[in-house]
């Protein structure tokens, strides 16, 4: 039997938690080389510092391919939970490259994909929607009295909408097995924090609607898997929606066009020196979980892996525009919209 080391998991399920890192940080700078090849059709918006947050929470939850596991819904950032749920590395390249072989078919550009046996479905751009999404979602878990919780992730600046503060009540009321990971990164696209709340921490908000809320270092890996693993036993035992604050930094701008040169450049060094993946590699060797070599060649594997992947996304072909109207819902003999009957066509003039 596989010797229990920390917190309760055995080696393989460390390596696999080192891994994850890995393969996300591996995975988004791939994006930055295809996006600086032209290769990209969208914007980038990386997890720099956050890569923690996502790998850790999705591995305390069951991860299933066949419909029967628990639910995730993503942000852009939470790109290490998307691949931990099953979400195909070469779809990820064929997503941002907008090939029409991707999941979407080459309507979209990232991570806006939904597969219900694997257990995600993609965001809703506007933002807090998703909370609402997840509790219908769950609420569904709860109905049909399926041993299932969902995760869902949102930005700090998100909690601030309308959509979000109905979404939670909607879930806290109806005690729907949701677990809400606030990325607190301390910025909503140019906006500080201190513009975003007046409280210390997004956990404050809990018990305005009467759920229990962590705070923890997102940056610490097994710390986030522990608090969630606590969180996914709440919900699991019926006692409902759950918060689980990730604290860390997005030492990147929000995407990568944003120069960032609002944020105070000491800030950015400070948070470098907490990368969650060195952290953990070092913590790895600290404990003698595993030698240098081995976790080396995790890291070469991986970004092997990823060259492939995106190698073989290129090669692939972009839509065909008429196929655009195919799968979507259209009437392409409705009237014109009321809303547009005034507005002359000045080419026609
Ligand atoms: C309701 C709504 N308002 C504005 C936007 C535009 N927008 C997209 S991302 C973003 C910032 C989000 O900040 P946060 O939620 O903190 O997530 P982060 O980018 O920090 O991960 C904004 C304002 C949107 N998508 N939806
Ligand atoms: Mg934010």
């Amino acid at each position: 039997m596989a010797e229990n080391l920390s917190p309760g998991l055995d080696r393989d399920q460390l390596l696999e938690l080192y891994r994850a890192l890995c393969l996300t940080r591996a995975a988004e700078e791939r994006l930055e080389l295809l996006q600086k090849q032209g290769h990209m059709t969208g914007g980038l918006y990386r997890s720099l510092g956050q890569e923690a947050g996502a790998v850790g929470a999705a591995f305390a939850l069951r991860r299933r391919t066949d419909g029967t596991g628990d639910f995730l819904a993503p942000t852009v950032r939470a790109v290490g939970a998307l691949f931990l749920f099953g979400g195909d590395l070469v779809d990820f390249f064929r997503q941002y490259m907008a090939r029409a072989t991707g999941p979407t078919k080459g309507r979209e550009a990232n991570v806006h994909w939904v597969d219900y046996q694997k257990g995600f479905v993609g965001p809703v751009s506007p933002l807090g929607t998703m909370l609402e999404v997840m509790a219908g979602i769950t609420l569904s878990f709860n109905l049909r009295g399926e041993d299932r919780v969902g995760m869902v992730f949102y930005g700090d600046g998100a909690s601030s909408t309308g959509a979000w503060h109905e979404g939670l009540n909607f879930a806290a009321v109806q005690r729907c097995p949701l677990i809400l990971m606030v990325e607190a990164n301390q910025w909503a696209f140019s906006s500080p924090t201190v513009k975003n709340t007046r409280l210390e921490s997004f956990t404050e908000k809990a018990p305005g609607y009467g759920i229990a809320a962590e705070s923890v270092d997102g940056t610490d890996v097994l710390a986030v898997y522990e608090a969630v693993a606590r969180a996914a036993a709440r919900a699991r035992s019926g006692e409902g929606a759950q918060m689980v604050e990730l604290r860390y930094f997005r030492r990147l701008g929000h995407a990568q066009h944003d120069s960032q040169d609002y944020v105070d450049p000491a800030l950015i060094a400070e948070w470098a020196a907490r990368d969650p993946l060195e952290l953990f590699h070092t913590r790895m060797l600290d404990r003698g979980w595993a030698p240098e070599g081995e976790l080396l060649a995790i890291r070469q594997e991986v970004e092997q892996e990823c060259e492939v992947a995106a190698e073989q996304a290129i090669a692939e072909p972009m839509p065909f525009g008429p196929d655009a109207v195919d799968d979507v819902y259209t009437d392409v003999s409705m009237p014109h919209p009321w809303t547009r009957a005034e507005i002359s066509d000045s080419r026609s003039a």
